[in-house]
């Protein structure tokens, strides 16, 4: 049966394309969800793909995943250096989740040095930009073997 990827986008991020090309590159998000789309058809897995900017929307979806999903792929925008919300979210559910950044958040200021997300994710993608999803949709595809 063709297993299914939650693809869940925080604060800001549908912003893409629009500003800070030199940081997060020139795709905007939807080009990111086409090429997502089009790659998991190829591994037959399918995506549901989000964006929001309130983090209780985002907690309320990772609780949901539970029933619906079969792993999760987030980038929690700046929600990450800050969300205990998110965090227990995901480690209640148990959904395994792969953790995106466009940019290397080791690279950049300390206050993104930390993650909450990282202790709840099989693992983190930093720094490829919009190609790193493509890199999670592999991932995922292994770990559902
Ligand atoms: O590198 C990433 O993917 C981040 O998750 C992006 C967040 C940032 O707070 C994290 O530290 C790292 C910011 C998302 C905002 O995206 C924008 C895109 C275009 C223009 C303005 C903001």
């Amino acid at each position: 049966m063709t297993k299914s990827i939650l693809v869940i986008n925080g604060p800001n991020l549908n912003l893409l394309g629009t500003r800070e090309p030199e940081i997060y590159g020139a795709e905007t998000l939807d080009d990111i969800k086409d090429k997502m789309t089009e790659k998991a058809e190829g591994l037959d897995l399918s995506i549901d793909f989000r964006q929001s900017n309130v983090e209780g929307e985002i907690v309320n979806w990772i609780q949901e995943a539970r029933e619906n999903h079969d792993a999760i792929i987030i980038n929690a925008g700046a929600l990450t250096h800050t969300s205990v919300a998110i965090m227990d979210a995901l480690l209640a559910v148990d959904t395994p989740t792969i953790e995106v950044h466009l940019s290397n958040i080791f690279k950049r200021e300390e206050f993104r040095h930390h993650s909450y997300i990282s202790g709840a994710a099989i693992g983190m993608i930093t720094g490829f930009g919009a190609i790193g999803y493509l890199m999670a949709i592999d991932a995922a595809k292994n770990m559902l073997k």
